[in-house]
């Protein structure tokens, strides 16, 4: 099922979310809807508040051109992350058609839990790197803008309302 996208600026973006521990059927649906509404949008990646549900799930497939890789990735954590960093031009579903530069760690270790309940750890670079982040961010209550200075974080929040009402009349 696809879920509709919050837009920012919404409480449910800024709020830390919840670990989930064990996982349920319920969060087994939760990540199918999370990689179908990933792939309609289209996206890269996508964070369960996202959806409105404040719990620690992402999902991410970075390849651009070929076989799906998707990989679901519960309470996640950066367990490490290199001292060398990259510039990419992020974007976010829930900021549409707003990008901007952001540096970060060129390359991250990431530590999650599977669907069957497995330890995993996987070691990313290049946009899958940046795009785990960008994921682990919003559990956080962390948004890319967040990185920008106030003028521009705040000129994006304003279009962002323009928008939200423009789509509240229809
Ligand atoms: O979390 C999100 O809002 C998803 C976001 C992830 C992301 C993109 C770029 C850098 C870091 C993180 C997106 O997927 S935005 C859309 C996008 O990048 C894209 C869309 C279609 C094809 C390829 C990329
Ligand atoms: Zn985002």
């Amino acid at each position: 099922m696809i879920r509709p996208i919050l837009i920012h600026p919404d409480p449910r973006l800024k709020k830390p979310c919840e670990a989930v521990g064990e996982i349920t059927p319920e969060i087994r649906a939760l990540a199918a809807d999370m990689l179908e509404t990933m792939y309609d949008a289209p996206g890269v990646g996508l964070a369960a508040p996202q959806v409105g549900v404040t719990k620690r799930v992402v999902v991410m497939d970075c390849i651009k051109d070929g076989p799906p890789e998707p990989i679901v990735m519960v309470d996640p954590q950066v367990v490490w992350a290199s001292e060398d960093v990259t510039t990419y031009e992020e974007g976010c579903l829930s900021i549409p058609d707003q990008y901007a530069e952001v540096k970060r760690p060129a390359s991250v270790r990431v530590a999650w839990t599977d669907l069957d309940g497995l330890r995993q750890e996987r070691d990313f670079t290049g946009l899958w790197a940046t795009c785990a982040q960008h994921e682990i961010d919003h559990l956080d209550g962390k948004l890319f803008i967040d990185y920008l200075g106030p003028l521009k974080r705040q000129m994006i929040t304003r279009k962002m309302e323009k928008l939200k009402r423009e789509r509240a009349r229809g």
